[in-house]
């Protein structure tokens, strides 16, 4: 390995605490792009650049400049938002974006496709709805996700306190932000300043934080850097497991890389986690890898020097010791559709947004309805970390009138669904992802089309089998925690991987490389015929095809690659 730090840490050490020539190159209209360095800052400030990849190869054969354009990730700390947010963002979307909004997986509102001259005024008003972008994106702690759980409210509003509190005290305290976006008073030199947790160079790479309820785990803790798991006695929450060390993203043919499951490795109060939390980043902080950005998420800091190195470590910063983990169980890591009523008398709705993708379309003018449906509601909305959505806290008076605006727009049945496609999660991917290597969003419901069919023929249709397809191996819709994961390869081709715990606790393998439409649905279909005749009794699909022998168990991350021998992890987690 080589000691020579990544070219993202030069930037970020020159850039004066993310000021960078941002403030210049948005003034710059003779393009429609940023430097390559005020790119990388960007992202801290939670936006980022970049061509409509639908139109790329026609603009360079005409030798004209990409389509360039950003998208802005709007923070919104445990999916809760107003219905008044909801209507300016709508706003937003037609007035500067592509006239969508996307539902993000970590509970984010996306804006795609906003040109350079509306990026600022675009993040002034996100502003003004008291929203922010900073930390969306970047090398820093990001939105931090939280059961949108609206059945338990008074555990709820614990914590959702609590991962509002996190993002509060992670949030960079740069006043660069201020400066560039809302016109903030400029401060001259960085000795002004100081970001007490992260310090100038931020951290290694991106850090991500959940807190969950069980038995929900819809947030996917395992996929998270850190992660709260509530422990509730008699309706209180007594304190909160800590889990470290998930991540899914990996490189094709790079054993190197792999995803890895969160370990949990203690217990905290409740009055412990900002500061358990602060610990925890500081740790990653002072030994994340920052010479490969390859190798720099907090998995690899401890996959590479064991569980137990991380416990004590975090025990030093903390000045004390984490608890004994308590006991937990997750049921799913899904959504619960359609109307529930809390414990407060109040009524829930949750959508499925396919691909989290709020757009009119004809014969169902979902975004409308929405619109509609916020201007006379008097809740919250809370997105889920499944890219879906759930109009919450709807009095009794006011849940005829809701009703009657989802049967208006086609709603009211968001549900009337397979199991199947109620469990699907795309990632974004092409037109926008530059990084994509082939479709997800655009494709995964063509592909669930082909698959149901197949389920309603041999009776699966009701069966809830979690099904993922991203456009290539970072990971962003969680595919390796799927009971069947797509991940895209090239232009149509896709690896599939299978056995994915249904609880989120297991990683899968990869079964079958570079197939086609064809090819996936006759891969797939013996197996469904198999599942529906052989099953045991309440066997999920992730279960059945370890247990048939179709893959083995993923135990570890490095074990995610078949190749890497089991007895490698006794060594590392010892
Ligand atoms: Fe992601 C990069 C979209 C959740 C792992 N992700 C990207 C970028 C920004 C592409 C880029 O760097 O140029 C994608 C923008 C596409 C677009 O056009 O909008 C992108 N990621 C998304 C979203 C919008 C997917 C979605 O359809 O919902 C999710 C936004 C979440 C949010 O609101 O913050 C999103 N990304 C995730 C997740 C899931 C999660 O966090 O629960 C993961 C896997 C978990 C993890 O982090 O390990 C994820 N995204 C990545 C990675 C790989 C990181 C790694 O450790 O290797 C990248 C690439 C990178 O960082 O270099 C990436
Ligand atoms: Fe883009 Fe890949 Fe993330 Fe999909 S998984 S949004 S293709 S980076």
């Amino acid at each position: 390995m080589s000691d020579k730090l990544s070219a993202n840490e030069g930037i970020k050490t020159r850039s004066n605490y993310l000021r960078g020539t941002l403030a210049e190159g948005l003034q710059d209209l003779s393009t429609g792009s940023l430097s390559e360095d005020d790119q990388q800052l960007l992202k801290f400030h939670g936006t980022y650049q970049q061509d409509d990849r639908d139109i790329r190869a026609g603009r360079r054969a005409h030798k004209l400049e990409k389509a360039y354009s950003f998208m802005i990730r709007i923070r919104v700390p445990g999916g809760v938002t107003t219905p008044q947010q909801w209507i300016e963002v709508d706003r937003m979307a037609d007035q500067f974006a592509n006239g969508t909004i996307k539902l993000t997986t970590r509970q984010a509102y996306q804006l795609h496709g906003v040109i350079k001259s509306n990026l600022k005024r675009t993040i002034k008003e996100i502003n003004d709805t008291a929203m922010d972008t900073i930390a969306a994106c970047g090398d820093v702690n990001r939105n931090v996700m939280c059961n949108p759980n609206p059945y338990l409210s008074d555990v709820h509003a614990e914590v959702l306190k609590v991962s509002q509190a996190i993002s509060d005290h992670l949030t960079p305290a740069t006043r660069a932000y201020h400066e560039i976006w809302l016109d903030g008073e400029k401060i001259e030199t960085s000795e002004e300043e100081v970001e007490p947790i992260y310090g100038k160079t931020y951290l290694p790479r991106k850090f991500k934080i959940t807190v969950a309820v069980p038995p929900s785990n819809d947030v996917d803790i395992f996929a998270n850097d850190l992660s709260f798991i509530a422990i509730v006695e008699e309706g209180q929450v007594v304190g909160y497991n800590v889990a470290v060390g998930g991540g899914l993203g990996m490189t094709h043919g790079d054993e190197k890389t792999f995803p890895r499951v969160a370990d949990v490795i203690g217990f905290c109060r409740p009055e412990q986690v900002v500061d358990v939390a602060e610990k925890v980043v500081m740790v990653q902080r002072d030994y994340g890898d920052r010479t490969n950005r390859k190798h720099a998420r907090f998995k690899y800091t401890i996959e590479d020097r064991g569980v137990e190195w991380v416990k004590a470590e975090l025990n030093k910063y903390l000045g004390y010791e984490l608890e004994d983990v308590r006991d937990f169980a997750f049921e799913d890591n899904g959504d619960r559709f359609g109307w529930v009523k809390d414990d407060k008398g109040r009524h829930h709705y949750t959508l499925f947004v396919q691909g989290g993708r709020v757009i009119d379309l004809p014969g169902y003018p979902m975004k409308t309805g929405l619109r509609r449906i916020a201007e006379i509601h008097e809740g919250d909305f809370r997105l889920t970390a499944n890219q879906n959505l759930v109009i919450a806290n709807i009095s009794e008076q006011k849940r005829h009138e809701v009703e009657a605006l989802l049967e208006e727009y086609g709603m009211a049945k968001s549900h009337d669904k397979s199991a199947l496609r109620l469990a699907s999660i795309a990632c974004v991917s092409l037109p926008t992802c530059g990084l994509a290597l082939a479709e997800a969003e655009r494709k995964l419901p063509e592909v669930i089309e082909i698959l149901e069919n197949k389920l309603e023929e041999v009776g699966l249709r009701h069966d809830s089998i979690t099904i993922r397809m991203t456009g290539c191996p970072n990971g962003c819709g969680r595919p390796f925690l799927a009971e069947i994961g797509f991940v895209g390869r090239g232009p149509g081709r896709y690896n599939l991987y299978l056995g994915g715990g249904h609880e989120g606790h297991r990683l899968n393998k990869l079964y079958r490389q570079d197939l086609d439409e064809k090819d996936i649905l006759a891969t797939l279909s013996p197996i469904f015929d198999h599942y529906a005749k052989e099953r045991e009794e309440g066997e999920r699909f992730g279960d059945f095809v370890i247990r048939t022998g179709y893959v083995s168990a993923t135990k570890w991350g490095g074990d995610f690659h078949d190749n890497i021998k089991e007895d490698a992890y006794a060594n590392k987690s010892s």
